[in-house]
């Protein structure tokens, strides 16, 4: 199916709106300032069409024009742009995203969109369309992390120790420039696009959280975006099948008997349970899983005593462990507490191990192949075939595994890599920063990813 453009009905909606009471509209409000401030040079767009006035054209170059002029407006730049450096000056960790919440809900009442509130805490689901099916929905996350930001700007962060350095900030402000051209295209949508403005991403799987609170009801497809610092600003990427590794942690505690070093049959020894632990461990993947089949398991943290006389009582290990697919990652976690037991025994020691399965446990991010090929065909339509790039996958994770793992989902990345501004850094990273010309792309790409859809499956 292709785009049914009516841009001489939208446009005579925007008139009608300036005309009648553009205080009440959002959307017209934006046209009266941006109108007034471009000097009308809304009429020299391709006017010759606009003028032209049939509806129910279908012509791509006419939709894909009308998505990113509504994104890029003078008026809607600021905005955005605005809008994700207030997010970005006030950072709050997972589940304490009161203010940012606050800020969205306020930016969705202003442009009339109705959403529901709260779910998982501090989370939102906003509604645009016609109510009913087919439901389409968008995800943004809205968690900061616990890092303190060492880029030197205007909008630094006003938290010490909180830092936007995962570009959340970015996807919320993506996410509500989406929900300002969704809005003006309201009464054109095939469906209901839902907007998903959720917590804890970094830490607390949020997504579970908004899934249990049912974010996902009716809902038959969901797409998120994630800013890269690998792509250049606005190339769009992402790839068919898994994206992103399952996560798990896991912490050992490993008991023996504490003694004089000097004497050591009269002590239960863990450091040497633990010791032999590591090596074992990494027989796991190296022997026992397919060597196409991507893993990872890595001891990150080891301690014991620190009396250099002295067996101690215990001694603790932990670490992370990757897979990407469902089945792997439960092998390996059953693997990992089966070596950790039977080799503390094999040393007389005892030992438990914590999998924090309700906070840091993450299936693999799963790109469904039509959804895949969905976001492919929406971002090469509307930023042309040079701007879209297949990804390798990577270890990282993402709750976004949560949702693909109920419905069909697409995850993607839009590049934010400036060399000339130094947006090069990995997430995550203090120096972390985004080239923020991507904002109103992402949005035009975000709005055309669930109008698009619906439009394709009503
Ligand atoms: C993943 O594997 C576990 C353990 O076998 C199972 O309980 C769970 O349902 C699986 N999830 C999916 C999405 O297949
Ligand atoms: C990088 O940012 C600078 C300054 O905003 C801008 O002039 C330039 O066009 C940007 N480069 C790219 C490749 O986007
Ligand atoms: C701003 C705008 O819509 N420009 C388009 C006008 O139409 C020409 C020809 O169809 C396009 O090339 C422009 O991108
Ligand atoms: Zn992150
Ligand atoms: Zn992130």
């Amino acid at each position: 199916m292709g785009w049914m453009v009516a841009l001489g009905a939208v446009v005579m909606i925007l008139l009608q709106l300036v005309v009648t009471n553009c205080s009440t509209s959002y959307f017209a409000k934006d046209v009266v300032h941006g109108g007034a401030r471009r000097g009308g040079s809304r009429e020299g767009r391709n006017g010759s069409r606009i003028g032209g006035g049939g509806g129910g054209e279908e012509d791509t170059g006419d939709w894909r024009a009308e998505i990113l002029w509504l994104a890029r407006q003078p008026v809607a730049v600021e905005w955005v742009t605005g809008v994700r450096r207030r997010i970005h000056e006030h950072p709050e960790l997972a589940y304490e995203e009161f203010e940012t919440s606050r800020l969205i809900r306020a930016e969705l009442d202003w442009m009339g969109v109705e959403y529901r509130f709260p779910l998982a805490g501090t989370g939102l689901v906003a509604t645009i369309g016609t109510g009913g099916p087919p439901f389409v929905a968008l995800r943004a996350d809205m968690d900061a992390l616990p890092i303190q930001e060492a880029v030197e700007w205007k909008y630094k962060s006003k938290v010490p120790g909180k830092m936007h350095a995962c570009g959340h900030d970015a996807h919320v402000a993506m996410l509500l420039g989406a929900a300002r051209i969704l809005k003006t295209h309201e009464h054109r949508l095939k469906g209901t696009v839902k907007l998903l403005f959720q917590p804890a991403e970094e830490a607390g799987i949020g997504a579970k959280r908004m899934i249990e609170d049912g974010a996902l009801k009716d809902v038959e497809a969901i797409f998120a975006v994630h800013v890269s610092h690998e792509y250049p600003t606005s190339v769009v990427s992402s790839r068919p099948g898994p994206l992103l590794a399952a996560c798990g942690f896991f912490r050992a505690v490993i008991k023996g008997r504490e003694g004089h070093a000097g004497n050591p049959h009269h002590s239960v020894d863990p450091i040497v349970a633990a010791s032999a632990v590591v090596i074992s461990l990494q027989n796991i993947v190296s022997r026992e899983s397919s060597p196409l089949d991507s893993q990872v398991v890595s001891v990150a943290s080891f301690n014991g005593g620190y009396n250099l006389d002295m067996i101690p009582e215990s001694a603790s290990l932990g670490g992370t462990f990757r897979a990407f697919s469902n089945a792997s990652f439960y092998q390996v976690r059953h693997r990992i507490e089966e070596v950790i037991l039977e080799q503390s025994s094999v040393f007389r020691c005892t030992a438990s191990v914590d999998f924090f399965e309700k906070e840091r446990f993450y299936p693999p991010t799963v790109n469904e192949q039509s959804m895949y090929g969905h976001v492919k065909k929406v971002a090469i339509e509307l930023l042309g075939a040079d701007n879209f790039k297949i990804v390798e996958p990577t270890m990282g994770a993402e709750d976004f595994s949560f949702y693909s793992e109920m419905i069909p989902a697409a995850f993607f990345y839009i590049g934010v890599r400036n060399e000339t501004l130094g947006s090069i850094h990995v997430p995550h990273s203090p120096y972390f920063m985004i080239d923020e010309d991507v904002l109103p792309t992402g949005a035009a790409l975000n709005a055309a990813i669930a109008e698009k859809y619906l439009t394709d499956h009503s």
